[in-house]
């Protein structure tokens, strides 16, 4: 059994800050469970372009509204308290949050952590060791 704060988290090197986010990884690769899960703050007024071509995720949104928009349609999602996206398809897509978000999100395969998003707001694969 493995018990993580978010308290405990804040500060560290799992505190991660960009432009438009601020995420708090609570459990990575390294934890072993193959996904890993993080509560991301997405700032109000922002949009944040990302496209997850090696991962999966899923976003669950606690706190706030916003929209989520897939580039290859245009469609446009509100998000709300209680709403879950789940990237399926490695959607390329824009982030805005209309207040702060708070988002509870879990990545398959896990993030190190080590990866940085590139200009096209892509995740590389990162081998581990
Ligand atoms: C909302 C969202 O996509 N969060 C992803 C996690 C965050 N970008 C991180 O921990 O790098």
């Amino acid at each position: 059994m493995k018990i993580v704060k978010l308290e405990d988290i804040i500060g560290t090197e799992q505190e991660v800050k960009g432009d438009t986010w601020e995420s708090r990884r609570l459990l990575l690769k390294k934890d072993h469970m193959g996904f890993s899960m993080h509560d991301t703050i997405i700032k109000a007024g922002t949009e944040t372009h990302i496209w997850y071509q090696n991962h999966l995720e899923a976003v669950y949104c606690i706190e706030g509204e916003g929209e989520v928009e897939t580039v290859s349609d245009g469609k446009v999602y509100p998000i709300q308290t209680g709403t879950v996206y789940a990237l399926d398809q490695h959607d390329e897509h824009y982030l805005r949050g209309k207040t702060d978000m708070r988002m509870v999100c879990v990545f398959n395969p896990p993030i190190t952590g080590k990866e940085i998003h590139d200009e096209n707001g892509v995740y590389p694969l990162v081998e581990e060791e």
